[in-house]
């Protein structure tokens, strides 16, 4: 059996028995370790860094933090204890990669293969962009999109657009979005972007940049590499290049967290069949189970709070199983009567996985 890779020291704090580590900058939250309780806890939250992680000292004095901002009427530098009086607000969200998914892919694109586990629902708090917009004066005009920068030190010896994580999300996206200092309670760990995070609810895990160190109103998309060319919907067999779709928006999307293959010995009778439903842009309106692998559908019932609709819902079908092989799939509709479909849109890095055939599990039950 393959040995289970260590945590690497700034998630050393994390659940090492819940997660799956892929390499020292992608962590996986196992399917089995979800729970039924909505809020991710953060030690159980997956991980995904594209460079190396900054020095534990950019989270020493939080409150030192500076953010620049460009493209407003005042653009100028604000330390986050300047952006705690500007406002605040809290909103719960699906944090989600946009490579999730990515391991059902027959085509085995490159990038980490995660399955359902490179997502999570978490509450964030911080100031509005739209407020901090505000005290310096609002966008300036031209300013189509909002350009995040993430506070990395780059590596030497690079063209710094070809690593640097600078990505664009078009200017409607600043609605919603929060500058985020608080993560589930806490300040925000160094390992999911303390001090400062820009949060852009619905959006795919990328555009939601750590240690963020500037923000930016700008006529045009960044032209750093992990925009231009990175995180395109690209036709399978070709490149990304920037006349493809950004990932961008999430679409409804559910799978099943129990019961599952690995849990072995599902005893035959009554069970709770139960997993996680979101809508992306939209809250679920509702989500459907099949225990016949999709041949036929029953209504999921909808357990727990409902934390808005950028959070996902629990769902649970109580079902009897008589002994044998049961193939259990889930499939949800957004508030706005979309379906979760059943293929998965095909393309060159495996994102956007939204298949419910490529999520269903299949059990024996004895
Ligand atoms: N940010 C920064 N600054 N850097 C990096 O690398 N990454 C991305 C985001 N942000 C990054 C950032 C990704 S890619 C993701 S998913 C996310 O983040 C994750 O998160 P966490 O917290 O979980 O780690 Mo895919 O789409």
């Amino acid at each position: 059996a393959p040995v289970a890779k260590p945590l690497p020291g700034y998630a050393g704090w994390k659940k090492a028995d819940a997660l799956i580590v892929h390499s020292s900058t992608t962590i996986e939250t196992r399917r089995g370790a979800f729970g039924t309780s909505v809020i991710t806890p953060s030690d159980q939250l997956y991980v995904r860094n594209n460079l190396p992680t900054p020095p534990e000292s950019i989270v020493a004095d939080r409150d030192a933090w500076q953010l620049q901002v460009e493209g407003v009427r005042q653009p100028r530098s604000l330390s986050l204890r300047e952006l705690k009086s500007l406002g605040l607000e809290t909103v719960a969200m699906v944090l989600q990669c946009s490579g999730n998914g990515r391991a059902f892919f027959p085509s085995k694109p490159s990038g980490t293969a995660w399955t359902v586990g490179a997502a999570g629902c978490v509450i964030w708090s911080g100031v509005p962009v739209r407020e901090v917009v505000k005290a310096l004066g609002g966008v300036s005009d031209g300013g189509l999109y909002m350009t995040g920068t993430g506070g990395e030190v780059l590596p030497a010896g690079l063209d710094p657009k070809s690593v640097i994580v600078e990505r664009s999300v078009p200017l409607s996206a600043m609605e919603d979005a929060l500058l985020a200092w608080e993560m589930n309670g806490e300040p925000i760990p160094l390992a999911h972007g303390g001090p400062l995070r820009l949060i852009v609810p619905g959006y795919t895990g990328v555009n939601n940049i750590k240690y963020i160190k500037q923000l930016a109103f700008t006529p045009r998309e960044s032209e750093a590499h992990i925009m231009s060319h990175g995180y395109r919907i690209s036709p399978p067999g070709s490149k990304g290049d920037p006349s493809q779709p950004s990932v961008q928006e999430m679409s409804v999307k559910s799978w099943i967290n129990s019961p599952l293959p690995e849990d072995g010995g599902q005893a035959a009778g009554l069970v709770q069949i139960h997993g996680v439903a979101f809508g992306g842009m939209d809250a679920v309106k509702g989500v459907e189970v099949s225990t016949d692998g999709g041949k036929s559908w029953q209504a999921a019932r909808l357990v727990g709070p409902d934390l808005g609709k950028y959070a996902w819902r629990q769902f649970v079908l109580q079902a009897r199983l008589p002994k044998g092989t049961h193939v259990l799939a889930s499939r949800a509709t957004d508030a706005r009567g979309r379906v979760q479909p059943e293929t998965r849109g095909e393309n060159q890095s495996g994102y956007n996985n939204t298949s419910w055939a490529d999520h269903a599990v299949t059990v024996t039950v004895a």
